[in-house]
């Protein structure tokens, strides 16, 4: 029996980089080691934080801003923060209501919730637990197209409004921890379930996440993004992209969003801090879509610093996980209040009034 926290409330943040330790007290050694760890040497990972520092801010003053703006918009929808949530699987690890509190606590910031195809709640069970609010479904494409259509059917009819295809994981980076605790998942993932007898990974549950990734399409191509446009006629990010040739083939294969990330660090070890590669890609892409950035956001100057490098919107995965796991659906929303916190002090001493502010301004080395 796997036990699991159950708490609601809001909880005190003095600094995000300091929930990993208070959740590593309390939550089962395999599970803390499958969120928090990353791949081989997990240089990748700490550069993904520590590469944040090669750039500055410079303050400004006399500026006339006495308060900062966070809002925002993706296409048409209203954003009360630059802030989102990264898709993360098997959230039942953090919390008994797992996605579902996730999604509230998402919701209650004004941002935008997705949820993971490897999840432990159903996709209508998150989009039912915060109705109002925007969802994006996270896949990873099956190499069973009956699972890709049956579950991209799902994410349409519990009102997705966006697809972002994981193209970075066609298997699991090598993570010491994982292969060390002999982590396998013990609860199931229901949207795996609803198809399991066809599904060669089961229900997920017992099984280890290099078997879960076997199921998945390995070999990706670019046609892969018009398939489930075609399949969902909803926009599509294309999530895992590190590289400005990749954004430009996303893009002329039709993605709607590029998603920069390196999976924190989770994957490819001995790879660029995600930081590092935003502003070539971004000049790649030319606001030709929106760009999504995430790996290793631990502060608000972090987010100012993607904003202001190429960004439109900022995700966090972990923080938010940490979060569930000491509050539920109110400590998600504590999470997304003390990033608020101290973008909104960046924003004012740097003098930008507003998040479009923030997109102008230019770092410097
Ligand atoms: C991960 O373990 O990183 C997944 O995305 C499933």
């Amino acid at each position: 029996m796997y036990h699991t926290s159950n708490e609601e409330h809001p909880i005190d943040i003095v600094n995000i980089a300091s929930l990993e330790g208070r959740v590593k007290e309390r939550m089962e050694v395999g599970a803390f080691g499958y969120i928090r760890g990353g791949s081989e040497d997990e240089w990748t990972m700490k550069e993904n934080t520590a590469s944040f520092m090669n750039k500055k801010i410079m303050p400004r003053i006399l500026q006339g801003i006495d308060h900062a703006d966070l809002s925002t918009k993706l296409w048409d929808i209203d954003l009360k923060t630059p802030i989102i949530q990264a898709p993360s699987a098997a959230q039942g690890l953090a919390h008994e209501k797992g996605e579902a509190d996730t999604a509230k606590g998402v919701a209650a910031a004004g941002s935008i919730f997705s949820i993971s195809t490897y999840a432990n709640t159903t996709i209508e069970d998150a989009a039912a637990a915060a109705p109002d609010a925007p969802q994006f479904f996270q896949l990873y494409m099956s190499k069973d197209d009956g699972f890709n259509e049956f579950i991209l059917d799902k994410a349409v009819k519990a009102g997705a409004k966006a697809i972002i295809l994981t193209a970075d994981s066609t298997l699991g980076g090598y993570r010491e921890e994982d292969i060390i605790n002999q982590f396998q998942f013990p609860l199931p993932m229901p949207n795996l379930a609803a198809y399991s007898e066809q599904s060669a990974s089961g229900n997920g549950e017992g099984k280890g996440i290099a078997e879960i990734y076997a199921a998945a399409k390995q070999g990706l191509v670019p046609e892969d993004i018009k398939k489930i446009k075609d399949l969902t006629h909803l926009p599509v990010f294309v999530k895992g992209i590190q590289s400005p040739e990749d954004a430009d083939l996303a893009i002329k294969a039709g993605a709607d969003g590029i998603w920069v990330s390196n999976h924190g660090g989770r994957q490819l070890d001995g790879g660029p801090a995600s930081f590092e590669v935003l502003p070539a890609i971004a000049e790649v892409v030319d606001k030709r879509v929106p760009i999504v950035f995430d790996s290793g956001v631990r502060r608000g100057e972090h987010i100012f610093k993607a904003l202001a490098s190429g960004a439109d919107l900022v995700a966090i995965g972990r923080p938010v996980i940490y979060g569930l796991n000491l509050g539920g659906a109110e400590g998600v929303k504590s999470v997304f209040d003390h990033l608020n916190k101290e973008l909104s002090i960046t924003m004012q001493l740097a003098g930008t009034k507003t998040i479009a502010d923030v997109k102008k301004t230019k770092l410097i080395d």
